[in-house]
């Protein structure tokens, strides 16, 4: 009987070490320790032996149950320990990967510029005013000395809403706004913001664009503070070196009005920028209408202006040599990226 022991014990250890799951091991403990197990069967016989052999046997049989059990015990901490270890293994976060850093943002191009010349004309002591987008026609045209029949409407090709609301063609409606919420103060103000024009989209024109508007209001302002106002900013913004040359021009809400130039980058050689002329146009200017400062209740006896409008998209592309205003909206990110 004792070498049968020994032949199961054997077995068993080599049961035990082989055992690659506690499921197996389960199974193991019914093959040897369940009702009809190897060793509960022996347990079973000794009933059949002699009151001499019995307690002798007894504890051969309770002495390998023991053994076992141990054995057993000590695999199971085992396959636990291997378990968490490759659990540990899988789920092992390497600390030291470098990261996917978050694509940062920075400002549009055109925001680039408009905080610019935001940035210049506030040091020259003006500050920036709002109005709306979506518009009374009287502040878009009429007060701006634009009657309903006036042939400058169709310079403004607009997107009415209903018949006297429309969405702004350009910033000038703000000047209204402003000297009426000024009133009687003088008036020093830049407005930045978007108009919308029933425009087809080309490689110089966007049927939403943007403009900064200027308004200065003051006893005794005149046309040159206009030209000396302008030199300072064009000096400021495209280099000490360019000029300014002013010629006569048209709006309704000027008089006299102006178109303003700068001279061109290639210094008068003629390039494709400059079609060859040697100059470029920036914006439209004058002295303020009597009939404007009038609808806002300034006497124009005693108070004069002047106003300007600039794009801000045509700007941008002489600063950044972008030949095609529709770049500016199809956030391309080779474009966009290249703005910090
Ligand atoms: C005006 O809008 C006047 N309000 C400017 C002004 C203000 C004159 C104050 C006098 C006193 P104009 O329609 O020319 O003017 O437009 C001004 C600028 O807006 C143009 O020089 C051009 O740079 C830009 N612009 C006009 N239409 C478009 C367009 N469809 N897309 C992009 N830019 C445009």
């Amino acid at each position: 009987m004792q070498d049968e022991l020994r032949t199961i014990e054997e077995q068993a250890r080599k049961e035990i070490t082989g055992a690659t799951s506690s499921q197996q091991l389960a199974e193991f403990r019914l093959k040897y320790f369940g009702k009809k197990g190897l060793v509960t069967q022996y347990s079973r016989t000794l009933g059949t032996l002699s009151p001499e052999e019995r307690p002798l046997v007894g504890k051969l049989i309770n002495n390998l149950r023991s053994r076992l059990e141990e054995a057993l015990k000590d695999r199971q901490q085992e396959l636990a320990d291997q378990e968490a270890a490759a659990q540990f293994e899988r789920e092992r976060l390497d600390v030291e990967l470098p990261g996917r850093p978050p694509r940062r943002g920075h400002p549009h191009p055109l925001q680039l510029i408009i905080e610019e010349i935001t940035m210049t004309f506030l040091g020259m002591g003006f500050s920036v005013a709002e109005g709306p987008e979506v518009e009374l026609d009287f502040y878009n045209f009429e007060a701006l000395n634009i009657p309903p029949e006036h042939p400058a409407r169709d310079m403004h090709d607009s997107l009415y809403i209903t018949d006297n609301i429309l969405l702004r063609t350009h910033t000038s409606p703000v000047q209204i706004r402003t000297m009426e919420k000024l009133y009687p103060h003088p008036v020093r103000i830049i407005v930045p913001g978007r108009v919308y024009r029933r425009d087809a989209l080309d490689a110089t024109h966007s049927p939403i664009f943007h403009q900064i508007e200027g308004l200065l209001v003051d006893k005794k302002v005149s046309f040159s503070d206009l030209k000396g106002v302008l030199t300072v900013f064009v000096h400021k913004f495209f280099g000490e070196d360019r000029q300014v040359r002013l010629r006569p021009s048209f709006f309704p809400f000027t008089e006299p009005s102006t178109e303003v130039d700068v001279s061109c980058v290639c210094r008068g050689q003629g390039c494709r920028i400059c079609k060859n002329t040697g100059w470029i146009e920036i914006l439209g200017a004058g002295s303020v209408h009597p009939k404007v400062l009038a609808m806002a209740k300034y006497d124009p006896e005693v108070y004069s202006g002047f106003a300007f409008g600039m794009g801000v998209e045509r700007i941008a592309m002489l600063r950044y040599g972008i030949t095609d205003i529709r770049q500016f909206y199809e956030n391309d990110f080779r474009l966009l990226s290249q703005f910090h």
